[in-house]
């Protein structure tokens, strides 16, 4: 199956769980997509939902499919975020930021008393940091952020490429206003110390390892749906 079909039926798979009614988190990213317009389909079938977006992409995508929205702010507490992930490890730790929208997919995360990741298999790994793990820093002092990060990265006896990511010749610039920087460790042994230490760093808003939010991990594979749960 290909990877488009792979994600349809991760996105499948982790529709069929879902209640009625519920006040639902919309993850950012291509199975994200594959997810909406499962979504949306069932939407237009009668299915009830209220959708709470990760991004202004998600969002826009959402209501084209007419899937009812709300703002965090009117649904602050929400039952289940449905997302995707760059990297999902043995104990659901993930990497998360490739769609540039790690901030608020960890806020969403966060408000929801569950957190299904849908996945093809092959972001399945046992050591997260072979994808460079986004970085989302203010843009005031980021030299002194970036060297801030190296420095954690030593004493971790880590190292790699630390980069500003790019739109063309511009810097990708978040929904929330910030930059972002992808660090290339390779591999991250311990992804708790790891995430402690970057968010001592005040010009760090926020990283991309999930660590205790995902529920469930929904893998599809060529041999069907695998589902890990915490
Ligand atoms: O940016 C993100 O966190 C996305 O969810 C990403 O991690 C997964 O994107 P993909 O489904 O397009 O691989």
């Amino acid at each position: 199956a290909d990877a488009a079909a792979l994600k349809r039926q991760a996105a499948e798979a982790a529709f069929a769980d879902l209640e009625e009614g519920i006040n639902l988190g919309i993850g950012t990213g291509s199975t994200a997509e594959a997810f909406i317009r499962v979504l949306g389909e069932h939407v237009r079938a009668g299915f009830k939902v209220a959708g709470v977006a990760t991004s202004q992409r998600t969002d826009r995508l959402c209501r084209e499919l007419g899937i009812p929205m709300r703002t965090l702010d009117e649904l602050p507490i929400l039952d289940v975020t449905v997302d995707g992930a760059d990297e999902v490890d043995g104990k659901l730790r993930l990497i998360k930021g490739g769609g540039g929208a790690l901030l608020r997919e960890k806020i969403v995360a966060h408000a929801s008393a569950k957190m299904i990741v849908i996945a093809d298999e092959t972001k399945r790994v046992e050591t997260l940091g072979a994808f460079p793990l986004p970085i989302e820093v203010n843009g005031f002092g980021l030299t002194a952020t970036f060297l801030s990060i190296r420095r954690i990265a030593e004493t971790m006896g880590l190292s790699g490429e630390i980069i500003l990511r790019k739109v063309g010749d511009d810097p990708f610039i978040t929904d929330s206003g910030h930059l972002i920087l992808d660090a290339s460790f390779g591999r991250i042994p311990d992804p708790e110390a790891m995430s402690a230490a970057l968010h001592a760093v005040p010009g760090i808003v926020e990283h991309g390892l999930f660590i205790g939010m995902c529920s469930e991990a929904v893998l599809a594979g060529p041999n069907g749906v695998e589902r890990l749960k915490s």
